[in-house]
C-alpha cells in the first residue's frame, strides 16, 4: 500500500498532466481556428499523450491501493499571437513538467518508496523526449520566420503525426 504523502504527490501529478491535457486542446482550437491543421493534428496527439500520463499514474496509484481524489482543472491560456508564441508556451510548459516530475521523485525518494522511484523513472525519461521535440519546433519555426511556405512545410510535417499509446512503467 502506497503511504498518504506519496498518494498525495500523485494526486497532484495526475491534475498536472490533465491539465497539460487541457492547455494542448486549448492550442488545438488555437490551430483549428488558424486552419493550420498539421499543427492542429499534432496538438491533438499530444493531449491523448498527456491523458495517457495522467492514466499511467491512474492505473498505478489504484495497483497501489491508494485513493484517486480529482481536482479541479484550471483554465488554460488560449490566446497566441503566431505559433512560434504558442511552442514557446509548450516549451516552457514541459520545463515546469520536468520540474514537477522531479519534485515527484523527490517525494518518492524521501518516502523511501523504491517501487514508486523505478515507476517515476520513466516519467523522468519521457520529460527529456517531451523538451527535446517542443525545443525543435521552436527552432524550425525560428527558421521558418515570415515564409509562409517554410511554415506550410511544417504544418504538413506535424500534420503526419500519429498516436502510439504509450507503455508506461
Ligand atoms: Fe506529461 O508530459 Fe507533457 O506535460
Amino acid at each position: 500500500m502506497i503511504n498518504e504523502t506519496m498518494n498525495k504527490a500523485f494526486n497532484d501529478q495526475i491534475n498536472a498532466e490533465l491539465y497539460s491535457a487541457y492547455l494542448y486542446l486549448s492550442m488545438n482550437a488555437y490551430f483549428e481556428e488558424q486552419s493550420l491543421t498539421g499543427f492542429a493534428n499534432w496538438m491533438k496527439i499530444q493531449v491523448q499523450e498527456e491523458i495517457a500520463h495522467a492514466m499511467g499514474m491512474y492505473d498505478y496509484l489504484n495497483s497501489r491501493d491508494g485513493h484517486i481524489v480529482l481536482e479541479q482543472i484550471n483554465k488554460p491560456e488560449c490566446t497566441w499571437n503566431s505559433p512560434l508564441e504558442v511552442f514557446e508556451a509548450v516549451l516552457a510548459h514541459e520545463q515546469h513538467v520536468t520540474s514537477l516530475i522531479n519534485k515527484l521523485a523527490d517525494v518518492a525518494e524521501s518516502q523511501k518508496d523504491r517501487a514508486a522511484m523505478q515507476f517515476i523513472n520513466w516519467y523522468i525519461k519521457e520529460q527529456v523526449e517531451e523538451e527535446a521535440t517542443a525545443k525543435t519546433i521552436v527552432d524550425k519555426l525560428k527558421m521558418a520566420g515570415n515564409d509562409t511556405n517554410a511554415l506550410l512545410l511544417l504544418d504538413a510535417e506535424l500534420g503526419a503525426r500519429t498516436f502510439t499509446a504509450p507503455v508506461i512503467g
